[in-house]
């Protein structure tokens, strides 16, 4: 299907701030290098890189009351929706490159602030290994890249839950959650208590990607303003080397590719982020490459020779 697509701003979020390894900050060049503006122009797409944004330096530090680096990832996610929200507000398609998961919450804050001034609905797509749905009670861990899902739900510290003004960003019913494979006891309880669609790899297996899709992508229409989310470590291992929590029994290339390729025909994708690539754990920037190759598949590259 030949569809044309809204001019691309690339916007670079060089940290890792909310992760749990150093090395993300690095993710935003590694794309570059690996040629995602030069792969979108092939496809005649007009692109722009915005270059980076930049924020407070990685401090580094053990949590406090639950939660790492709290200031410094508020100060990034309020860099990060400023600039996603400017590109949107002009017509463009917004490319969030992390740097870490935490980026989400200023990335989706901006989006469901452009669909309310422009009476558009927010479908959510969170490809992950991880639902990212901690809070400060419940994580193993108080990195914020696993709980942009639930400060955007309303559940974290108000800085991240009101980061957009008066009200959380969005609603559960707005998020569907595809490859979820580690999902921590008490986030676990979360996920369940504010119903979550969840279309983790046991149900993958079950009942195939393409069924999953089907029903993730259900009740859109041209109305709806699709927000994709894509962690990398949503990736198999295997083909997904470069993140900092790699999590086995991922989606493999086909299934990957399917997933893109089926966002793709909808038509209905406006804004993306790229996240969690650490070219320090990578080899050969594979993963950057491969993530570069299912982009090209969420902007209509296909092999498809029938119908
Ligand atoms: N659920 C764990 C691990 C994790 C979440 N997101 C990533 N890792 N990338 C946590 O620390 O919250
Ligand atoms: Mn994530
Ligand atoms: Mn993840």
């Amino acid at each position: 299907m030949n569809r044309t697509y809204s001019p691309v701003s690339i916007i670079g979020a060089p940290t890792d701030v909310g992760a749990g390894d150093r090395g993300g900050r690095l993710g935003p060049e590694a794309l570059r290098i690996a040629g995602l503006g030069e792969a979108l122009q092939a496809r005649g797409i007009e692109v722009v890189d915005r270059g980076n944004l930049e924020g407070p330096r990685n401090p580094w530090q053990p949590p406090v009351d639950g939660y790492r680096h709290l200031a410094e990832v508020t100060e990034w996610n309020r860099l990060a929706m400023d600039a996603v929200y400017a590109e949107l507000a002009s017509g463009r398609m917004p490319i969030l490159l992390g740097g870490d998961h935490c980026l989400g919450v200023g990335s989706v804050t901006a989006a469901a602030r452009h669909c309310r001034e422009t009476g558009k609905t927010l479908r959510l797509l969170w490809l992950d290994a991880h639902a990212d749905f901690n809070t400060s009670d419940v994580t193993p861990s108080g990195n914020l890249h696993g709980m942009p899902v639930a400060c955007l739900c309303g559940l974290g510290p108000r800085e991240l839950t009101h980061l957009g003004g008066d009200a959380p960003a969005i609603l559960p019913s707005m998020v569907r959650q595809i490859g979820i494979r580690s999902v921590d006891e008490g986030e676990k309880r979360l996920v369940r208590q504010h119903g979550l669609d969840v279309y983790d790899m046991r149900y993958i297996d079950e009942v195939g990607m393409k069924q999953v899709m089907e029903e993730a992508l259900a009740g859109m229409d041209d109305n709806t303003h699709l927000h994709v989310s894509f962690d990398v470590d949503f990736l198999d291992p295997g083909i997904a080397p470069g993140v900092g929590t790699t999590v086995p029994g991922g989606p493999n290339y086909r299934e990957a590719q399917l997933v893109m390729e089926m966002i793709s025909d909808t038509g209905r994708m406006a804004s993306l982020d790229i996240m969690e690539l650490n070219p320090l754990l990578d080899r050969d920037n594979m993963t950057a490459l491969v993530a570069i190759d299912l982009v090209e598949s969420l902007f209509g590259k296909s092999t498809l020779m029938r119908g």
